[in-house]
Formats: C-alpha cells, sequence, structure tokens
C-alpha cells in the first residue's frame, strides 16, 4: 500500500466527493485531487479536504473503554467485548428481546448498515431498530414511495441539472451543505436555465437565485399546493401526460383549488406576484426539476409537503421524461444506501419491507435462518430513543450522536442516561458515547473499505489507502465478535467484500437490486447506479447489466406504472406562535461543521471557521428585543433553554431565528426543538417550533 495514490471518497455528506488519498511517512494521509470522479471533478469544501485530521490518533478514541465505579477507564478488548455481550444477553433474558434497542447511522457503508440489520434480527432478535436517517430524509422518502412506487433520492445525475430549463430548490442551501455540487446550477444558469430558491433565509444558495422566495418556516405545504393552483387556474396543466402517465388528478386538483393564492400569501408570506412568477418560471420551460432538501422534509407534515411538491411535477408533466423530475438531495454519507439494507425499523436489505411475507421469506433464506423468526416492525428513530430506560433497557449504538442531534435532547439524554447498559462504537469520544457503559474505537473511512451509495444512486466503493492504528477494529469485527459471543458463529464475516456478496444475493428482487454490482465494476466503472439486477436471462453474469442512472422513464415502479397524485392540504405545523413564545426557531448547518459535529469540532481549521453556535436574527427582532451583534441571547421553547451569541444579518425573515445545531451544551440547539412527529415518516419537526428569546447578562 505504501507510496501508492488510493482513489476514493469523502467521509462525510452524500455528494461522497471523490478524493486520492497518498500515505505519510507518519502513517497518515494526504488528500489531493481527483479530478477524473464526475459529481465533484476534483473539487472538495473544507470538510472533505481536512478529513485527515480525524485519523490522526491524538483527537480520536485508540483503546475500548469501560466503565468501572462510574469511570470510562481504557480496557482490553476482550474485556470490553465481553461486557457487551453480558449486557445485551441479560437484557434479553430477563426482559425478551425487544428489551435490546439498536441504532445505526446514515453515514455507515452498506456493508455495516447491512450487517447491523441482521445482527439485530438474527442475533438480538429484536425489532427495537432504527436509525439516525429518520431524522434526514424520512419524508421524501415516503411521498415518493407513496408517488413513484420507489425511493431514490435523485432518479437522475447530477449532471442532468445544467441541461433543465429550470430548479426549484425547496429549503436546500447546498452553496453551505454540497459546496461541489453548485457548479451544476452555475452551469445552469450559464446555459439560460433559471434557478428558483425556497428558504426563509437569503442563504449563499439564495443569493444564486433567479427567484428566491422566503416563506414562513414550516409552511412550504401551502406554497407547493398555491402553485398547482396558479399552474389549473393559468391554463398550465400537461392534461396528456396525466392521462397517460398518473392517476388520482381529480382529488388533488380539488385540493389544491382550495388553497387561492390570497390564502397562501397570507399563511406563508410570499406575495402573490412572486407565486406567479415561479409558476411562469416553472411551467415556460421544456423541461424543470423540484428538489427538496431538509427545509420542507424536516416538518411535522413533511411528507405531504414533498407529496405536494411531487403533484406540481406530475400536473405539469415533469417526471419521468428527460431532464425533468423531482429529487431529493440525501444528506449523509451513505443516506441513501443507509436507508435500503435494512437497518430502519421497517425494511429488510434491497429496500424491501419487513411485513411482506415474500421478502421475509426471501432474505431469511440468505440469512439461512426460518422466517417465523424475524421480528416484525419496531419504533422510530425518536419513539425509539424516547422508550429507552422502560421498554428499552440496553441499547447498542454505532455511527450517530444523538445527544446533540436528536429533537429535545435534554429529554432524549435523560432518557440515553437511564438506560441499565449502553454500548457505543465510535472513532472519536461522543457526547454520546461518554455516557456508555462500554465504548469501542473503530476504523475509518481511509483506513477501511466498504460502498457507499451517494445521493444520485450512485453505488461507490470507498478503499483502504492506509492501516488503522493498533489497537482499533472494525464495525464489522465488532460485529463478528459480538455474534459469536452471543452463540451466532457464523454469518457475519469481518471482509467487506464478502459482505457485500452476500448483500448481492439478498438484494436481489428488492426495488433497491443491487445484485450485478461488483468490487471489480465499481472500480472499473467508477460506480455502478441501482437498481442493477442480474439479467433474467440465466448465461448472463453480473456485470451484463449497466445500472440505471435514470428511473422512470418508461414507467414509474407503481403496480400500473403510473405515477400516484396524492390529495393533500395545508396544515399549521405542530406548534404555531403565541403571545408566550411569539418567534419561530428553524435549524439546520453550516458549511465548516458537520451534524453532531463530533468529528469536525476536532478539527482546528474547522473551528477556526465556525468555533460556536449563534441565533442568527433579523434587526428588527434584535432592537425589540435590545441585542447587539454578539450579544448573549437565550431562546427559550417549551422544552427548554439555549444561550448563544447574537448574529444580526437582514437575510432572515424578521419573524424567524435561525440555530445551527453542531454544539453540544448551553448553545445546543436540539434542546429547544419539537420532536412532534410527521404521521407516515415518523420525522421530527427540526426546521419549525415556538420560542421566545431574552436577553442575558454577559
Ligand atoms: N456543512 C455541512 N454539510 C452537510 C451537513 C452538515 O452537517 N454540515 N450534513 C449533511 C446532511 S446529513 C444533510 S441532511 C444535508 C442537509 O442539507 P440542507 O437541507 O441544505 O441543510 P439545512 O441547513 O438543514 O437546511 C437547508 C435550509 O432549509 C432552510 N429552512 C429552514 N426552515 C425551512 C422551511 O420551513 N422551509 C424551507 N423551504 N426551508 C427551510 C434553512 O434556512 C436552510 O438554509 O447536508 C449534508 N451536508
Ligand atoms: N435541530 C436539528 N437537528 C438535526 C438536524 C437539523 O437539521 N436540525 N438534522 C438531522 C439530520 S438530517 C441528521 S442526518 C442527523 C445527524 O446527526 P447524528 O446522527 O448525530 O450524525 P453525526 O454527527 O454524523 O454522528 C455520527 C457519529 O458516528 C461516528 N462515526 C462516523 N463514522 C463512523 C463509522 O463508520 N462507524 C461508527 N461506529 N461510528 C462512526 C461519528 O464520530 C459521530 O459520533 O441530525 C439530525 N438533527
Ligand atoms: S461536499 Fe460533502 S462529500 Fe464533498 S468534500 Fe464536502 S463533505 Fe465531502
Ligand atoms: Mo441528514
Amino acid at each position: 500500500m505504501q507510496n501508492t495514490v488510493t482513489p476514493t471518497h469523502c467521509p462525510y455528506c452524500a455528494l461522497q466527493c471523490g478524493m486520492n488519498l497518498t500515505p505519510e511517512q507518519d502513517g497518515g494521509v494526504t488528500v489531493v485531487e481527483r479530478p477524473d470522479f464526475p459529481v465533484n471533478r476534483g473539487a472538495l469544501c473544507g470538510k472533505g479536504r481536512t478529513a485527515p485530521a480525524v485519523l490522526s490518533s491524538s483527537v480520536r478514541l485508540t483503546s475500548p473503554l469501560v466503565r468501572n465505579a462510574g469511570v470510562l477507564k481504557p480496557a482490553t478488548w476482550d474485556e470490553a467485548l465481553g461486557r457487551i455481550a453480558e449486557g445485551l444477553s441479560r437484557t434479553r433474558a430477563e426482559h425478551g428481546p425487544d428489551a435490546c434497542g439498536v441504532f445505526g447511522g446514515g453515514g455507515l457503508t452498506n456493508e455495516k448498515a447491512y450487517t447491523l440489520g441482521k445482527f439485530a434480527r438474527v442475533v438480538l432478535g429484536t425489532s427495537q431498530i432504527d436509525y439516525n436517517g429518520r431524522f434526514c430524509m424520512s419524508s421524501a422518502a415516503a411521498a415518493g414511495t407513496k408517488a413513484f412506487g420507489l425511493d431514490r433520492g435523485l432518479p437522475f445525475p447530477l449532471e442532468d441539472i445544467p441541461k433543465t430549463g429550470c430548479v426549484i430548490l425547496v429549503g436546500s442551501n447546498l452553496a453551505e451543505t454540497m459546496p461541489p455540487s453548485l457548479r451544476f446550477f452555475t452551469e445552469l444558469r450559464e446555459n439560460g436555465g433559471t434557478l428558483i430558491v425556497i428558504d426563509p433565509r437569503r442563504t449563499k444558495t439564495a443569493e444564486q437565485a433567479d427567484l428566491h422566495l422566503a416563506p414562513r418556516p414550516g409552511t412550504d405545504l401551502a406554497l407547493a399546493l398555491g402553485l398547482l393552483h396558479l399552474v389549473v387556474a393559468e391554463g398550465r396543466v400537461d392534461e396528456e401526460y396525466i392521462r397517460e402517465r398518473t392517476t388520482g388528478w381529480e382529488d388533488a386538483r380539488a385540493a389544491a383549488m382550495a388553497h387561492w393564492p390570497e390564502y397562501v400569501e397570507r399563511i406563508t408570506g410570499v406575495h402573490v406576484p412572486q407565486l406567479r412568477e415561479a409558476v411562469r418560471m416553472f411551467c415556460e420551460p421544456e423541461a424543470a426539476m423540484v428538489l427538496t432538501a431538509r427545509g420542507p422534509e424536516q416538518q411535522s407534515k413533511g411528507t405531504d409537503t414533498v407529496g405536494a411538491w411531487i403533484n406540481l411535477c406530475l400536473a405539469t408533466g415533469r417526471a419521468g421524461r428527460p431532464l425533468s423530475g423531482y429529487g431529493c438531495l440525501t444528506g449523509q454519507g451513505n443516506g441513501q444506501g443507509g436507508r435500503e439494507h435494512g437497518q430502519k425499523a421497517d425494511q429488510l436489505p434491497g429496500y424491501r419491507k419487513l411485513t411482506d411475507p415474500a421478502a421475509r421469506q426471501h432474505v431469511a433464506e440468505v440469512w439461512g435462518v426460518d422466517p417465523d423468526s424475524l421480528p416484525g416492525p419496531g419504533r422510530s428513530a425518536y419513539e425509539l430513543l424516547d422508550a429507552l430506560g422502560t421498554d428499552i433497557r440496553a441499547l447498542l449504538l454505532m455511527g450517530s450522536n444523538p445527544v446533540v442531534s436528536a429533537p429535545r435532547a435534554a429529554h432524549v439524554e435523560e432518557r440515553i442516561k437511564s438506560l441499565e447498559f449502553l454500548a457505543v462504537c465510535d472513532v472519536v469520544l461522543s457526547e454520546t458515547a461518554a455516557l456508555a457503559d462500554v465504548v469501542l474505537p473503530v476504523t475509518q473511512w481511509a483506513e477501511e473499505t466498504g460502498t457507499t451509495t451517494n445521493l444520485e444512486g450512485r453505488v461507490l466503493l470507498r478503499r483502504q489507502a492506509i492501516t488503522p492504528p493498533d489497537g482499533i477494529r472494525s464495525d464489522l469485527d465488532v460485529m463478528h465478535e459480538l455474534a459469536d459471543r452471543l452463540g451466532v458463529e457464523k454469518g457475519f464475516p469481518t471482509d467487506p467484500e464478502e459482505v457485500f456478496e452476500e448483500l448481492r444475493r439478498a438484494s436481489a428482487g428488492g426495488p433497491a437490486d443491487y445484485s450485478g454490482i461488483t468490487y471489480r465494476r465499481l472500480v472499473e466503472e467508477n460506480g455502478v447506479f441501482w437498481p442493477c439486477p442480474i439479467p433474467a436471462d440465466t448465461a448472463a453474469a453480473a456485470g451484463d447489466h449497466p445500472g440505471t442512472p435514470r428511473l422512470f422513464l418508461d414507467r414509474f415502479a407503481t403496480e400500473d406504472g403510473r405515477a400516484r397524485f396524492v390529495p393533500v392540504s395545508h396544515r399549521a405545523t405542530a406548534e404555531e406562535p403565541d403571545d408566550e413564545y411569539p418567534v419561530l426557531l428553524t435549524t439546520g448547518r453550516v458549511v465548516a461543521q458537520y451534524q453532531s459535529g463530533a468529528q469536525t469540532r476536532r478539527v482546528d481549521e474547522l473551528n477556526a471557521a465556525a468555533p460556536g453556535p449563534f441565533v442568527e436574527l433579523h434587526p428588527r427582532l434584535a432592537e425589540r428585543l435590545g441585542a447587539a451583534e454578539g450579544d448573549p441571547v437565550a431562546v427559550v421553547s417549551r422544552r427548554g433553554r439555549a444561550v448563544a451569541p447574537a448574529r444580526i444579518t437582514t437575510t432572515i425573515r424578521p419573524d424567524t431565528v435561525f440555530m445551527p445545531f453542531h454544539w453540544p451544551g448551553e448553545g445546543r440547539a436540539n434542546t429547544l426543538t419539537n420532536p412532534a412527529l410527521d404521521p407516515t415518516s415518523r420525522m421530527p419537526e427540526f426546521k419549525a417550533c415556538a420560542v421566545r428569546l431574552e436577553t442575558v447578562q454577559p
């Protein structure tokens, strides 16, 4: 491995930028440009560029830790694994398998996510598994499945974006959250296309737009319905497309017609002429796209909201046609693959349903177990965290830091503390790992091999470039060892390619079919888009199917091949402002920190750029409050109180404040957020809750 360049991918977001790694004398790696990967063509954001800093032993865990007399202390692997096996088996014996919970992450490779789901169902026999992707794109996934019969973030490659006529970006700040992807939108505008951005804040992304609409947080559903109303009123409906490729238009149309532009203006704060302008820009060109991200999705009505945007695409004939369609910009490194292979409460590998008898039969056969032994669906992420310490007494957590990232975080933290047993696998001592009884230090991206599936549905191979430090093992090793100690000796390989070979078989015939993909193809072809089945012709071998960069061009993945309109109507957020809590809080990200910050808060360059939390507010609101730039401001909700310095800017609506969620402690945004759940996706309302502001003596 010495002195060779290893082409691989970034450990962070769903863009999965390509990068080359060269080994250093001291055992580390340097990131160098990798121009041959089409998504980023060599460009990287600061997080990707500095990712090797988290490999250095000074910031990471280097030994297992076991809690003794209340204190976490270094221990041998044997002792640490033994304690976990004992904690889980005792809980299971005393309280049944569902008293053991498992919590995963959308940053885990496909191999890990697959193995974690199998571990929960086969080794522990528990139904109680879910993961942080529930907090991420689950509303878009639910809406996509309803409308198209299939959920793949983008149904087309990013390279289609510059060639379409208009893109509506709903609640995405990709200039900060996926910086290299901005290029596609710049090229779109250079080619004469237009960009509409919908965000309560005039973000770096909104600055690039031809039209920026700034609705009140939590009102995107009304906005989309208002646009559809205008599409109908202005005679811009594609009747022929609706007849040939969809069902359910009449009901959806009737629901939209109840949303008059003036009514929508009152709800959203977006003026009618702007709504008309958006409709004109979206409908005039031959092709157009709607892309959503967390803004409209992380709402207690996220599924309906995305459904309304899909309705707009369907009514105008802008789905399943070249250069047109609806897509969701998935967030985490393996946000797409992580939701396909069985760490979600209701899923089996290949994006199969846990409640489908044929799916259970197929997967049980691959796993060599009785289908009846597989548990049914469990709780969603927040509901699982909320049940800790009561129904769920022991938890194995891998790839998430809910103490910082879960809604109503003080309550979740208290639930985690009330567990009888907590085991965490991580690369650093995250705020959640610090509460564990056992912490296991695991290998990272550059030290191990595995596949991820990026936001385009492109399956990629991340390759090992360096040897991990002594004393560290991979998540796959951990699950192998635990399975063994819990009496399941076979079926948990430690070699990622061996796991992938099994995943191929488990996914075969499912919606997310990976059976035609091999590690070799991933190297040779720079990634393969799923579905990629082995062709039915038995003479054909893996490798004959080209993969599917573009979905739905001939038919949708529903039984009749037609897309389904969903009749949806506006409803308020779970918590509207009132006299006591008169301001809306929304939350999100800054460019230099990643998620709960567990990794990026350990990188000096990133901390220098984004040292801590802040409360973004409009000068009018700041004046009423009597706060000046940099003054500490308390933000108080029904869940709790957070304090952070004021950042005063005219780029935010005067009725709204914004906080990034990357930090623990006093400035933790999630102390405030509302865990009101979407009824379908079980997504919490991260993007809108009622707060009041108070000044604080510095
Ligand atoms: N730097 C950085 N990049 C990241 C991440 C990170 O933590 N840091 N995380 C990755 C992950 S997992 C994800 S999911 C993605 C998320 O990527 P984005 O969705 O782009 O990120 P957010 O900042 O959560 O939200 C986007 C925008 O939604 C706006 N918004 C807030 N409320 C509303 C609303 O009610 N309606 C509308 N329309 N907009 C609203 C916010 O003002 C914000 O600008 O980023 C990925 N990339
Ligand atoms: N208020 C508010 N809250 C939010 C959001 C928001 O917009 N607003 N967004 C939500 C969204 S979209 C998301 S995706 C979540 C994300 O929030 P989290 O789930 O907390 O995500 P991370 O901070 O990425 O946590 C990943 C953890 O796993 C560790 N890790 C990384 N790689 C590996 C690995 O390979 N194996 C193991 N075992 N560990 C690993 C990291 O060090 C880190 O501690 O936050 C959600 N929370
Ligand atoms: S945009 Fe995402 S994938 Fe690309 S370098 Fe930055 S964090 Fe990594
Ligand atoms: Mo996410």
